[in-house]
């Protein structure tokens, strides 16, 4: 029997405690279980801060389907750990002087407790730690590996980098041209920096998206990023030199004929050499004022374009005309040759340039084959026929392309080729808190590979930050750290001070996570063969192009140097939504919090500022601390205990929308668990004696009991499975509101029980703590989570009720509720009963009566 009150506290300890010393989560990766699942949430950034709202809603919605798949007999092993590495914990030791060693280490244990307070399955023997040296070891091995295989290289690039952060900072993390952390105005510079050649596998990453079951939108911008592009490179020599050539890379090799002009990025490194003494210094001071402008300002199309004449001449390799060559900084360095031919006729970009500058414009491509020019005042950019082009005039666009491809590659000026916009992973950080780039400078021996028995390279304890120069990690001024001997000539030589971005530490972790304690190698073979790919995934969609692409890199690496026989590390992925809270704007006090606001007569949202008494603005805004809409967990958590938190998070929208928050929906889902509580104490049958499906009983009261466990049994298994998380709770509830009354009335205790156990197997994985609790009550055996998944009778999915629309004289003129096949006589009992159709037939004869058993009943009157 249960206690007569719901109270979460202290059952939610009692059972935690129980399960830890039980070992309930601990799985056995040593046995290869049939039905085995690997599920992993993205690991967490040991912040100092409180577990944010949105780690509980992606932890227990994975933790739920988890736990659903274990209660169908599934082995599952879920792991967590700590992505420890990073430059927010080497801000807090700048600043207030505590070691990132020291701060990481208090977070970790402050976050652990709070983690095991959710009460998921997390496999706590596995957990790992990014920062430790028996972790970022086998980084460091990866990076070797990698090196090896001509994948790591370093290399001079222009780079973002923040005058006060003193680090290169990625293009994600910079704001309209300044430093996202600090604001600082930031400034491009030219770094030797490490890569890795993720480029090299830019169709390979393309191929394997059509292998996994992942969301389509992040596919979608996987591609997107990957950015590949067919065309062609073509070669054009310069006027006065034509042994040197000038390639392009263009998608539109059809409008060769078109290119009036050819345009250099302003790094283009032949600049220098083509151009002449007369606009030397024109050109000069371009290519300083060049370097400030981020590549999004480059690229805009909105910003005016500017350029300089290098004074220097091309031939277009079909016109054979000398075109002059421009620099300009709407063209990238970085991508395809760093260089275009410009067609200003179909291209608005060289359209607006060749306006600017008075460049001639000759239209090619014509949609009819007529002359359209003088009409135009912009490009046209659309397909259609050649005109102007010599032996390809007539031709469509595609096949001219083709052709014209095929011509310059047989007169050795380029010819077909697939261009990608992925860049090389720019993975060196200038950064204390990182795993250190195992290399070793020697002045005879150059950039030497720190040998692998030598690893890990520790990270040293000492290092005062603020005395390195610019550009140069905190690393360089500790010379314990960078003073050492060539591993090759044994001379004196100094180490690489540079460490790894963190995205470089998660892109291996899932394989950590199967062998922690492994020595022998970053992970044990056996051990990943068995239990890879992780059959999960789960995290947020914002790592799309991030961590997610890296990932696949590294997979798709091993998969090469037959280190795993997979190349996808995630066959199956989801994204969580946002949790959103109304947030509240007083004109003058701008943002104020829920509790700072009262609310307006009359009205159920409208609130007014409690400190001035005017109206607020409210908005439906992403939970976030400067709006002072967060959701502070811990209150909640105090308030309601862990399991109505972690339901109501999964009932306020669909998983991957995310939802509102709001104060009156946890009550309500707390009153929800509250009568399921109560519920399990009107049990008063054995656990032995309850049938695993009953036979359909025979009174109507019954059968619609029978009818609405079924039909929950079989749909909550359903939404479980496809994340569906709120319509499968929506599903509990209706199923609540027939028992409870059923249960105060005079219940056949057999088929009450029944009804009760499925619902408590049903909530089990959502409150995991309360659903143990009245699985012990109602006499179950240890655990809940190993009990069989409920089973339901096919026959009991039937609707009992069809909605049967009603004709009169070939007209429909309602509907009536009625028990599925009723005869003719009972539909027309429910007509009559009908107000409003009853009225309908006042007065009237009826002759005949055309009755469709479920479908329809259509009256004939007179
Ligand atoms: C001639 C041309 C004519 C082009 C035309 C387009 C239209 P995507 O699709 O993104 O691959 N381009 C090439 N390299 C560039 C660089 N480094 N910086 C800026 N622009 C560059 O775009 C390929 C097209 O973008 C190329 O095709 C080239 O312009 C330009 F009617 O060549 B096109
Ligand atoms: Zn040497």
């Amino acid at each position: 029997m249960v206690a007569n009150r719901y109270e979460p506290r202290e059952l939610e300890s009692k059972w935690r405690t129980r399960w830890e010393e039980s070992g309930l989560y601990r799985t056995d990766l040593s046995q290869t279980p049939d039905e085995r699942l690997y599920v992993l949430v993205m690991f967490i950034y040991p912040s100092g801060a409180k577990l944010h709202v949105g780690h509980w809603f992606n932890y227990t919605a994975t933790d739920i389907w988890a736990r659903a798949q274990r209660a169908r007999g599934k082995t599952v092993f879920m792991p967590m750990g700590y992505d420890a590495f990073g430059l927010p914990a080497e801000n807090y030791a700048i600043k207030h002087g505590i070691h990132p060693a020291e701060s990481t280490a208090a977070n970790i244990a402050d976050i652990r407790g709070q983690l095991a307070a959710m009460g998921a399955m997390w496999d706590w023997d596995k957990e790992l730690n990014t920062s430790a040296p028996e972790y970022y070891r086998w980084t460091q091995w990866f990076f070797l590996k990698l090196l090896e295989h001509d994948l790591a290289y370093k290399a001079e690039a222009p780079v973002n980098w923040c005058p006060d952060c003193k680090t290169v900072l990625a293009n994600e993390q910079v704001v309209e041209g300044n430093c996202e952390r600090c604001g600082r105005e930031v400034v491009q510079r030219r770094m030797k920096q490490w890569f890795f050649r993720i480029t090299r596998y830019a169709q390979r990453l393309l191929d394997g998206l059509e292998t996994i079951d992942w969301p389509e939108k992040t596919k979608i911008m996987q591609r997107n990023w990957i950015g590949r592009s067919e065309g062609a490179e073509l070669q054009f020599a310069l006027a006065d030199a034509p042994a040197t050539r000038i390639k392009v890379f263009t998608t539109r090799p059809d409008t060769v004929f078109g290119a009036t002009y050819m345009v250099l990025a302003p790094e283009h490194p032949l600049v220098p050499t083509l151009t002449t003494a007369a606009q030397r210094a024109e050109v000069e001071a371009y290519c300083l004022a060049a370097r400030k402008a981020t590549e999004i300002e480059r690229t805009s199309t909105v910003r005016e374009k500017t350029g300089a004449f290098t004074g220097a001449w091309a031939i277009n390799p079909f016109t054979r005309q000398p075109i002059p060559i421009w620099i300009a900084d709407y063209v990238l360095a970085s991508y395809g040759e760093g260089a275009i031919m410009a067609v200003p006729a179909h291209d608005q970009r060289d359209w607006e340039f060749a306006v600017k500058f008075g460049l001639p414009i000759v239209e090619v491509v014509s949609p009819d084959g007529q002359e359209h020019l003088a009409e135009y005042d912009q490009a046209y950019p659309a397909q259609g026929v050649l005109i102007h082009s010599g032996e390809f005039d007539g031709l469509p666009c595609a096949e001219a392309g083709r052709r014209i491809a095929e011509q310059a590659a047989s007169r050795g000026l380029g010819g077909p080729r697939i261009n990608y916009r992925l860049r090389d992973w720019l993975l060196s950080r200038q950064r204390y808190w990182g795993a250190p780039i195992p290399m070793i400078n020697c002045p005879d021996c150059g950039a030497v590979p720190v040998p692998e028995d030598q690893l890990p390279v520790l990270l040293p304890r000492e290092v005062v930050f603020g005395q390195a120069q610019e550009g140069e990690s905190p690393l360089a001024t500790v010379p314990s750290f960078v003073e050492t001997v060539c591993p090759r000539c044994g001379g004196p030589a100094r180490r690489e001070t540079e460490t790894m971005d963190t995205f470089v530490c998660s892109s291996w972790y899932e394989l950590r996570f199967l062998s922690p304690g492994y020595t022998d190698g970053p992970f044990d073979p056996e051990v990943v063969r068995r239990w890879m790919p992780v059959s999960q995934y789960v995290g947020g969609a914002e790592h799309a192009v991030g961590h997610l692409l890296f990932s696949r890199f590294f997979c798709k690496f091993l998969h090469d140097i037959g280190m795993v026989p997979f190349d996808e590390p995630f066959a199956k992925l989801n994204h969580q939504g946002m949790i959103r809270r109304m947030a509240y704007h007083c004109p003058r006090h701008g943002w104020i919090a829920f509790e700072t606001t009262t609310p307006v007569e009359g009205s159920s949202s409208a609130r007014d500022c409690s400190l001035c008494g005017q109206r607020t603005s409210v908005f439906d805004a992403k939970v976030s601390k400067s709006k002072l809409n967060s959701v502070d967990t811990g209150v909640y958590l105090e308030q309601y205990g862990v399991d109505t938190f972690r339901t109501y998070l999964m009932f306020m929208g669909h998983f991957s929308d995310g939802g509102v928050w709001d104060d009156s929906g946890i009550q309500g889902i707390q009153r929800f668990l509250a009568r399921v509580y109560r519920l399990a104490g009107t049990v008063t049958v054995p656990f032995a004696t309850i049938p695993r499906l009953p036979e359909p009983p025979t009174t109507t009261a019954e059968q619609e009991v029978w009818r609405k466990v079924n039909r929950t049994v079989q749909k909550v298994g359903a939404d479980l499975t496809s994340f569906d998380f709120n319509t499968a709770l929506a599903a509990m509830m209706e199923l609540t509101n027939v028992l409870v009354p059923y249960a105060d009335g005079q219940p056949d205790p057999t088929l009450l029980a029944w009804a009760v156990r499925s619902l408590v197997q049903l909530v089990a994985p959502f409150a995991p703590h309360l659903g143990e609790e009245l699985w012990e009550s109602l006499g179950g055996p240890y655990s809940v989570v190993d009990a069989p998944w409920p089973a339901f009778d096919p026959a009991g999915l039937v609707e009992d009720q069809v909605t049967l629309p009603v004709q009169i004289g070939g007209k429909l003129k309602g509907t009536v509720q009625v028990p599925r096949d009723a005869t003719s006589e009972e539909c027309l009992a429910a007509v009559l009963a009908d107000a409003k159709l009853a009225r309908l037939l006042e007065g009237r004869t009826r002759v005949k009566e055309i009755h469709v058993p479920n479908r329809m009943l259509n009256l004939i009157v007179r």
